[in-house]
C-alpha cells in the first residue's frame, strides 16, 4: 500500500479521546474541556480571517489588567472562551489576561476532579491591524479543593500543569498540544471543520543558529544578554522576530534558535506573563526536549520557568526557550 493509505487521518477529537482511553481511571473531563479550546479556536480563527471585512479591528476603547490597549478581537476572543469553557461541567475557574480577577464557574467542596483553565485569549493581538500571525495560549490546572480560596488553587508551579498549548491564527491555523507526553501538532482543515494530526511527538532541533527577541530593548537589557547578542552577531547568527509570542514560539519550535524576553527598564520582570504565557510555552519546549529558562536563580543557577512558585496569577517573568544548546549560549553569557 502507498502512504497515502497507510498514513491515518487522526482528528484532534479521536486523538484527545485516545489519550484518555491510556487511562482507565479517567472520566473524560479533561477531554471535553480540550474540546472546548478546540471549538473556542475555530470560531476564533473566523473571527480573526474576517476581522477587517468585518471592520472589528481597532481599539475597543477599554484597557486590560496590563494597561495595554484591548482590541476588539481581544474581548471577542475572551467571551469565546469563557462562554464555551464555562458550559463544561469540569471547568472550576478559569482566568484569563483579559480579566483582573479569575472566574469562578463551579466552587462545589467536593465530587470529581474539575480544572482551572488559564488563558491569554488573542496573545499578539496588536499584529491583527497588519494581518500578521495572532495566538491563543492556554494552560489547564488540577483544580485544588485543598486551597484556601478558589484564587489560591491556580497558585501552581508550571510543573503540575495537565496540559498546555497554543492555537496559531496564521496562514493555517495550527494547535499545538501537550497533556505530558510529548508534543502534538494539529492544523486545521477547514473544509471538513477538523484540527487534523500533522506531527506526533515533535522534537525541537537541538541547534540552530538564530534568535528571537525585540532588539529595540537591547540597551535596557541586564549586561548578560548584550554580551549574548554581541557573541551571537559574532558568529553569524540570524534575527526572526514576530512580535507575537505564539508566532515566535512556534517557528522557534519548529526551526530550533532561542526566543528570549529579557528583563527591560520599562519592564524589570520581563513583559510575559508566567500563569498563562511563559509556563505554556515552557511545558511545550521542555516536552518536545527543549529548555526553558527565566535566567538565572539568585543563587546563580538555571531557572526553569516551570519550577517558579507563582505569587500573582498575573505575574511577569523573564523568558529564555528553545533549542537545548541555543538556551546554554544565552545562559553561559548571563
Ligand atoms: P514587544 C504581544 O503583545 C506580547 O505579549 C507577546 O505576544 C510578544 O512576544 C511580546 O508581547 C512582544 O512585546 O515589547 O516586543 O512588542
Amino acid at each position: 500500500m502507498n502512504d497515502t493509505t497507510t498514513r491515518e487521518i487522526v482528528t484532534l477529537q479521536s486523538h484527545i479521546l485516545a489519550q484518555q482511553a491510556k487511562n482507565p481511571q479517567s472520566t473524560g473531563t479533561l477531554s471535553w474541556i480540550l474540546s472546548a479550546l478546540s471549538i473556542s479556536a475555530k470560531v476564533i480563527a473566523d473571527h480573526v480571517r474576517r476581522a477587517r471585512l468585518a471592520d472589528v479591528l481597532g481599539k475597543a476603547g477599554a484597557e486590560n489588567v496590563q494597561g495595554e490597549e484591548q482590541q476588539k478581537l481581544d474581548v471577542i476572543s475572551n467571551d469565546v472562551l469563557m462562554r464555551v469553557l464555562g458550559g463544561r461541567e469540569g471547568v472550576a475557574i478559569v482566568a484569563s489576561e483579559e480579566n483582573e480577577e479569575p472566574v469562578i464557574i463551579r466552587s462545589d467542596t467536593e465530587g470529581e476532579q474539575r480544572y482551572c483553565v488559564l488563558f491569554d485569549p488573542l496573545d499578539g493581538s496588536s499584529n491583527l491591524d497588519v494581518c500578521g500571525s495572532v495566538g491563543t495560549i492556554f494552560s489547564i490546572l488540577r483544580y485544588d479543593r485543598r486551597a484556601a480560596s478558589p484564587e489560591e488553587s491556580l497558585l501552581q508551579p508550571g510543573d503540575v500543569q495537565v496540559a498546555a498549548g497554543y492555537i496559531l491564527y496564521g496562514p493555517s491555523t495550527v494547535f499545538c498540544l501537550s497533556m505530558g507526553e510529548g508534543v502534538d501538532m494539529f492544523v486545521l482543515d477547514i473544509s471538513v471543520g477538523a484540527f487534523l494530526r500533522v506531527e506526533q511527538g515533535l522534537r525541537i532541533p537541538t541547534a540552530s543558529k538564530n534568535y528571537s527577541v525585540n532588539e529595540g530593548n537591547r540597551l535596557g537589557f541586564p549586561e548578560g544578554y548584550q554580551r549574548y547578542l554581541d557573541w551571537a552577531q559574532q558568529n553569524g547568527y540570524s534575527s526572526r522576530y514576530a512580535g507575537a509570542m505564539v508566532a515566535d514560539v512556534h517557528r522557534t519550535l519548529l526551526k530550533g534558535g532561542v526566543f528570549m524576553y529579557p528583563p527591560t527598564v520599562k519592564a524589570p520582570n520581563g513583559k510575559l506573563r508566567l500563569m498563562y504565557e511563559a509556563n505554556p510555552m515552557a511545558m511545550l519546549i521542555e516536552q518536545a526536549g527543549g529548555k526553558a529558562l527565566a535566567g538565572r536563580a539568585d543563587d546563580g543557577s538555571e531557572q526553569r520557568i516551570l519550577a517558579l512558585q507563582p505569587k500573582d496569577i498575573h505575574e511577569r517573568c523573564p523568558v529564555v526557550l528553545g533549542s537545548p544548546d541555543e538556551v546554554d549560549h544565552v545562559t553561559r553569557h548571563l
